[in-house]
């Protein structure tokens, strides 16, 4: 018989803080059901992201799956930090209509070990466990990968929307990418997961270890997808390609100031995506600045929060600091919104594009008088040139504009 546990308060508060701006939670009954277990027996739920060391270099963006671990892991469950060292070897195919270059065992180590360094600023490193997915994987041999191979079809395997695509445009599709959905499914046996995360391009590969757990007599897996961070342009998934991102190293002045510079509507959903304060707190905030606060209060507290977790509370105090001294009064709260293409674009030719000056050479000689400051630094290289991405431009103490340059 199934036992069913009752959902008390500690439950549904512990789902609210689980919803929180989530893509899919599935299935949600079951969810609850876990929690509700957990709480009855006291025993902590497991819950697990994987991640391929492939990028060394980390994003705010990636952050967004690391933030809700650390809300589970605050609600008291076992968050697994799961290092896909054997998975790298293939490479995850979602998403790609390619298949991908294998790394070296170096770069495999060096990128892993740059990665949990930043996810320790986000995770508790006291509470996270970490595994290496070769733990097992290595011991599977050829055997266990065949019978691990005969445990999902050929057709659902091309059920799945980038292999389907691949496979319709003629490109090739190498049988060892069949086997990454399967080795991340087994991970989440090997773990015993009671939860996986990832980005909204992991449910195929999510699902799966649900599919092998009960392949394997397991309690099954709930899945969660994250969504994708909007990047400071306010339109596109933050990247690296689009230049409209905030790396986790990059120093807290420049951090600071980025943060800034998004608009008052993306403010609130990376409020919702970023910040550790509660739900309740956020609404609070949103009230006061619909009651008339202005919004870059909320902005600045954002930028302090993000900058602070990732530096010190002193850096991040001392970036307002710098960034209200560079700015002289500070960005005003309505600034004209200006999208301009050609880029890489010299400075003089987009202060004269963004009608911040009325001609090249008036533009030259604000830069030599020392007038003219790109996300609150001073330019005085007249030869400058943006590459794409979201910039706040101000001439004087009072022209400002910002510049997405594509
Ligand atoms: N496929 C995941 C990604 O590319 C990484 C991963 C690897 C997740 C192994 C889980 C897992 O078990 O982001």
């Amino acid at each position: 018989a199934v036992t069913t546990y009752p959902v008390t308060d500690g439950v549904s508060q512990a789902l609210e803080t689980t919803l929180r701006g989530v893509d899919e939670l599935l299935p949600q009954a079951d969810w609850v059901q876990k929690l509700a277990r957990s709480e009855a027996t006291g025993v902590p739920l497991r819950i697990k992201l994987g991640l391929d060391p492939t990028a060394p270099d980390i994003h705010l963006g990636h952050t967004v799956v690391l933030n809700k671990m650390r809300q589970l892991q605050d609600l008291g469950h076992q968050v697994i930090f799961l290092i896909g060292d054997f998975t790298t070897l293939i490479g995850d195919p979602s998403g790609r209509n390619s298949t991908r270059p294998p790394l070296t065992a170096e770069q495999i180590k060096v990128n892993a070990e740059t990665y949990y360094t930043q996810a320790a600023k986000v995770l508790d490193p006291a509470r996270t466990e970490v595994r290496y997915n070769s733990e097992w994987c290595d011991k599977l041999g050829a055997r266990g990968m065949i019978e691990l191979s005969a445990k999902y079809t050929v057709a659902r395997m091309m059920e799945r929307n980038d292999f389907h695509q691949r496979f319709t445009d003629g490109s090739s599709i190498s049988l060892h990418e069949f086997l990454y959905p399967l080795l991340q499914g087994y991970d989440s046996v090997a773990l015993r997961a009671d939860l996986e995360m990832g980005g909204t391009d992991q449910k195929f590969n999510l699902l799966m270890g649900r599919h092998l757990q009960q392949e394997y007599g397991q309690d099954t897996q709930c899945v969660l997808t994250m969504p994708l961070l909007v990047g400071l342009d306010g339109e596109h998934k933050m990247s690296k390609s689009k230049n409209n991102y905030i790396g986790i190293t990059e120093d807290a002045n420049t951090m600071f100031a980025k943060v800034l510079s998004i608009s008052d509507t993306l403010m609130w959903n990376w409020y919702t995506l970023l910040s550790f304060k509660s739900l309740a707190e956020i609404a609070a905030l949103k009230a006061e600045v619909e009651g008339g606060r202005n919004p870059k209060d909320a902005k600045v507290l954002l930028a302090k929060e993000i900058t602070a977790r990732f530096h010190s509370a002193a850096l991040a105090d001392a970036a307002e600091q710098d960034f209200n001294n560079r700015s002289k009064g500070g960005i005003p709260d309505q600034i004209d919104e200006v999208s301009l293409s050609g880029a890489p674009l010299g400075i003089g030719a987009l202060l004269k594009q963004a009608n911040l000056a009325p001609s090249t050479s008036e533009a030259n000689r604000l830069i030599d008088g020392g007038g003219v400051r790109v996300d609150g630094t001073a330019i005085s290289d007249r030869g400058l040139k943006l590459e794409a991405g979201t910039y706040v431009v101000q001439v004087g103490k009072r022209k400002f504009a910002r510049v997405t340059l594509g």
